[in-house]
């Protein structure tokens, strides 16, 4: 699919502000790849796929995961919305044609990250946390211009205060958010 396509058949399935949110990582991502000098379409399409899942309801994720034998983590089970990136990366695949792995895993770990990640999935990591768009996070203004400027401190920072606000708040923390921080702390 081209990203025009992509980008309308996104349209239909999220509703007007996370469309808009969509944008926003899109073009955000492509900023970071010129920036960082990788491929500016990956990152368009990624930013453009990374919350095709979102708009779902929870019963359905889990059902397409029940479906198509993908795995559920406990903490998965108790908050289905963390499988929007699992499945959005499942239907990045079968729906909207991606093959490339690279995309496929950008959008699969855009919420809690991973250990070793590529740039792009870094970009998309960082893309969907700054896109103007966002209102409410903390240090915006800070990770906003460290984003382009170092991307791994930036991925640092949204870390440290995403696990600080779920501990805040008491949110469940999926042991991948906690193993992305402490493999990135140590870097
Ligand atoms: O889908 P978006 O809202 O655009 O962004 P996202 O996919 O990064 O999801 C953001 C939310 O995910 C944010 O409120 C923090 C939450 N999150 C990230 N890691 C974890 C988590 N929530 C829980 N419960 N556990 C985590 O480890
Ligand atoms: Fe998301
Ligand atoms: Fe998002």
């Amino acid at each position: 699919m081209t990203l025009k396509k992509i980008r309308k058949a996104v349209e239909k399935v999220q509703d007007a502000k996370r469309f808009e949110h969509t944008q926003g990582v899109e073009y955000t991502a492509a900023a970071l790849a010129m920036r960082y000098g990788t491929d500016i379409d990956s990152a368009r399409a990624a930013g453009l796929l990374h919350d095709c899942a979102k708009c779902l309801s929870d019963e359905k994720r889990l059902s397409i995961c029940k479906k198509n034998h993908i795995k559920v983590t406990e903490v998965e089970q108790k908050n289905p919305f963390l499988l929007h990136a699992k499945v959005g990366a499942y239907l990045a695949r079968e729906k909207y044609g991606i093959k490339d792995p690279d995309i496929l895993n950008a959008i699969q770990n855009h919420t809690t990250g991973r250990k070793s990640m590529s740039l792009l999935e870094k970009i998309i990591f960082v893309a969907d946390y700054i896109e103007p768009g966002r209102k409410h996070a903390p240090n915006l203004a800070e990770v906003r211009k460290l984003a382009f400027i170092d991307i791994d401190r930036a991925m640092l920072m949204i870390l440290r205060d995403t696990l600080q606000y779920l501990k805040a708040s008491g949110g469940d923390i999926d042991p991948m958010t906690e193993e992305t921080w402490r493999y990135y702390s140590q870097q």
